[in-house]
């Protein structure tokens, strides 16, 4: 794939980078792997592109307010900002009574949306579970609901076509073992103990939901669990062992010396990173990042996952922004999971309706340039981003400039002979305006929101090998 100016310079900010191979450390739980992940499963993976998160447990019930105080911060850690505890906190479960939760109308709206799966919190670090795990009385079982929540919502969304990818806090305030450090050997031994009952629980949820494709672990970043790396390697191996060609992200992972998402060596953990939560890569900056398959997740809000009541609190992004996100992470060979956080009865708030209802008409208009697409190679231009699916070049517009023509320029041996409108089919005038360079003329018409042109590209005989794989 061509890098136009290479990666020479790129700061490494969230690894180090990979060391030549004769001084590298010898590792017993570091990557498992160099390199992307190639086969079938990882390719859906990546193909999906465009997800949701679904972010739904107890913490909707307060919906961010405890004892008539109203936190600002994120509704689902509630529990820590109010400093409830557990058996006050779970005694919400008396209250889980969903009266409006109906899977199909979740997996219909999903469909609606575009999305190609779904990442849907099974436990969170309040520790309440959405199935009827049997290693703990903190599940929708006792509640008054008493239906397996995550099992009414994998065959649904299965059943529209949607994947089902399964978010796992390790992290649990509401079991007695769990501890975030250990400092006797009591705490290590309760910690073990812990360990244990969460493999049960992993084990659980891959032989009860068997279609699901996907672990993404959260809450992993306490000294106990980074001193135990052995375990996250271990965590990943069993999960392949049952569901052959499920995905995990390095977020689960910690290598022999602690250090997590990439190992000591600098090499991914896990199938693919995860660390961009309510941020992306720089565009120009941070393209290492199209050296490994990555997953970004945001939020409507600035920070809020879980239901919360006021959303007037802080910016909340409207869906311009959220294609706007989509597209820059895919543009950057990212896929995208835009979060939900469903009210207490089960109904999804009208911001996030309406924002899944945008995002969907313009997905089924533009998504060729989401679905299926990867860094194309070129540099960035101010009036969008740039995608690529095999020999299709995708501009993606979201600020036309006033000069009404959109600069291209192309990697040496590349020449582009049309360009169409997506979606309405418009021939857009293409000038060559010097070597390498092109201006693409805008629509007659204002499209009215982004837009995407199609570009046909040929290479010129005189195309150096160097970059012959620039348009395969
Ligand atoms: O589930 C959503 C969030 O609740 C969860 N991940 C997304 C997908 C999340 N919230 N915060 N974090 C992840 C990052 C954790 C930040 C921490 Fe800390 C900083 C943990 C330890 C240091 C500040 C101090 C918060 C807890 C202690």
């Amino acid at each position: 794939m061509v890098c136009l100016g290479g990666f020479s310079g790129l700061s490494a900010q969230t690894h180090s980078k990979p060391l030549p191979a004769e001084q590298e450390i010898q590792l017993s739980y570091g990557a498992d792997r160099l390199g992307k992940r190639q086969d079938a499963a990882m390719k859906r993976f990546r193909d999906n592109r465009l997800g949701a998160f679904v972010h739904w447990g107890l913490y909707a019930i307060p919906g961010g307010e405890w004892n008539g105080k109203v936190y600002p911060g994120a509704a689902e850690w509630l529990k820590a900002w109010a400093d409830v505890p557990s058996g006050e906190w779970l005694k919400l479960m008396d209250r889980w009574n969903p009266q409006k939760f109906d899977a199909r109308k979740w997996a219909r709206m999903a469909r609606e949306m575009g999305v190609k799966y779904v990442k849907i919190t099974t436990k969170h670090h309040e520790g309440f579970c959405l199935w009827p795990s049997k290693y703990t009385k903190n599940t929708v079982e006792y509640t008054p609901y008493k239906k397996d929540i995550l099992g009414e919502l994998v065959k649904a969304y299965n059943d529209e076509g949607i994947d089902v990818h399964f978010y796992f806090s390790v992290m649990d305030w509401s079991h007695p073992d769990y501890r975030s450090s250990i400092k006797t050997e009591e705490d290590e031994k309760a910690f073990m103990r812990f360990l244990e009952f969460t493999d049960n629980q992993l084990k659980e949820l891959a032989s009860r939901y068997p279609t699901v494709k996907d672990f993404w672990f959260d809450g992993t970043w306490d000294a106990s669990i980074k001193e135990n790396g052995w375990w996250t390697a271990h965590v990943e191996k069993m999960l392949k062992e049952l569901l052959p060609g499920v995905t995990v992200n390095s977020r689960l992972r910690a290598d022999d010396f602690g250090k997590r998402h990439f190992d000591s060596n600098g090499h991914l953990m896990g199938d693919y990173e995860s660390g961009y939560e309510r941020r992306l890569p720089d565009p120009v900056k941070d393209l290492k990042v199209t050296r490994w398959d990555w997953e970004a997740c945001m939020t409507l809000p600035e920070n809020q996952w879980g239901y919360h009541k006021d959303w007037s609190l802080s910016y909340v992004k409207n869906p311009v922004e959220v294609i706007e996100r989509i597209v820059h992470a895919v543009s950057m060979g990212g896929n995208m999971a835009v979060n939900f956080g469903p009210q207490p009865d089960g109904d999804f708030r009208r911001e996030e309706k309406l924002m899944a209802e945008a995002v969907g008409k313009w997905m089924k208009k533009y998504g060729e340039c989401v679905y299926g697409c990867d860094y194309a190679g070129w540099k960035k231009q101010s009036w969008g981003y740039y995608t690529r699916k095999g020999r299709s070049v995708y501009m993606v517009v979201f600020n036309p400039p006033y000069s009404g023509n959109l600069t291209v320029n192309v990697p040496q041996g590349i020449k582009i002979t049309g360009a169409v409108m997506t979606g309405k089919g418009e021939n857009l005038k293409v000038t060559e305006t010097a070597r390498n360079e092109y201006n693409v003329g805008m629509p007659v018409s204002d499209p009215g929101e982004p837009f995407v042109v199609r570009l046909q590209v040929e290479e010129t005989s005189g195309s150096s090998d160097k970059y012959r794989d620039a348009l395969t």
